[in-house]
């Protein structure tokens, strides 16, 4: 790497709809911050940019959906560019950690595996997006698509799905199994977390994947328990 390589923690959470990402992104940060006193920067995608907000908005309405699965690509490869550029990779050389809610294997599961765009186009598009930019670790939550779109929908009570909740229970499983594989073929970059759980037990099963991984960032407590109901 080079010496102006980045010096900060870049931890991506990915996984299908209503997987808990961005509450266990929340409470990971919280305790990030007690534990590290380092910079902790939340941030998502697509987003995370004012530039980038603006595609996600249109992205979420389905404004890219009548071009196909390539353009959805150009246009999540658009935001995360601005993304990058503008935020990530500034922080990582501030030396925060970043946690993301979302990255490039969304492309991969969304667009590729599950939306039918080849694998080597999705190659390709990453080398000239991401420039080398690598998450060090990536958390996939992991749960039945019917319990995580189950989520999606009480939290968004009386309000239509979005682009991607709207697909098919079919689309949906392969976004799984997408995810799964992912994390099968990087094995040093990817764990699985459980995530059909209550957000306490993720929380205590995230909080000891990190531990594991970095427990100069979190050392390790005791177990995490849900609150009785
Ligand atoms: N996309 C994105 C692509 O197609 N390609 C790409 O390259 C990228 C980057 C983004 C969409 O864009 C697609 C994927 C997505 O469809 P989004 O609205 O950000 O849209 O979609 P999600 O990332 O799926 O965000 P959600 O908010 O739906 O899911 P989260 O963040 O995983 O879940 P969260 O924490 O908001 O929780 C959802 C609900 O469940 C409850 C929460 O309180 C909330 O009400 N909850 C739990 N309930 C029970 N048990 C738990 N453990 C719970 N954890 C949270």
């Amino acid at each position: 790497m080079s010496s102006d390589a980045p010096r900060g923690v870049f931890i991506t959470f990915e996984g299908g709809e209503g997987a808990g990402k961005s509450t266990q992104i929340a409470r990971l940060a919280e305790a990030l911050r007690l534990a590290s006193g380092r910079e902790v920067v939340a941030t998502r995608e697509p987003g995370g940019t004012k530039r980038a907000e603006e595609l996600r908005a249109a992205l979420l309405r389905g404004v890219a959906k009548p071009y196909g699965p390539f353009a959805e690509a150009l246009m999540f490869a658009a935001a995360r560019i601005d993304h990058i550029e503008n935020l990530i990779s500034p922080a990582l050389a501030r030396g925060a950690i970043v946690l993301c809610d979302r990255f490039s294997d969304s492309t991969r599961a969304y667009q590729g595996a599950a939306g039918g765009l080849e694998p080597g186009l999705i190659a390709s598009l990453e080398r000239v997006t991401l420039e080398g930019l690598r998450p060090d670790l990536t958390l996939i939550l992991d749960l039945p698509p019917e319990a995580g779109l189950a989520r999606a929908q009480r939290r968004g009570e009386g309000e239509p799905a979005d682009r991607f909740e709207a697909e098919s229970m079919r689309f949906h499983e392969r976004l799984r199994a997408a995810f799964r594989a992912i994390a099968e073929a990087e094995p040093d970059r990817c764990r699985v977390i459980d995530a059909d759980l209550g957000p306490d037990s993720v929380e205590a099963r995230i909080r000891e994947t990190v531990s594991a991984w970095r427990p100069d960032l979190l050392p390790r407590t005791g177990e995490g328990h849900d609150h009785a109901a």
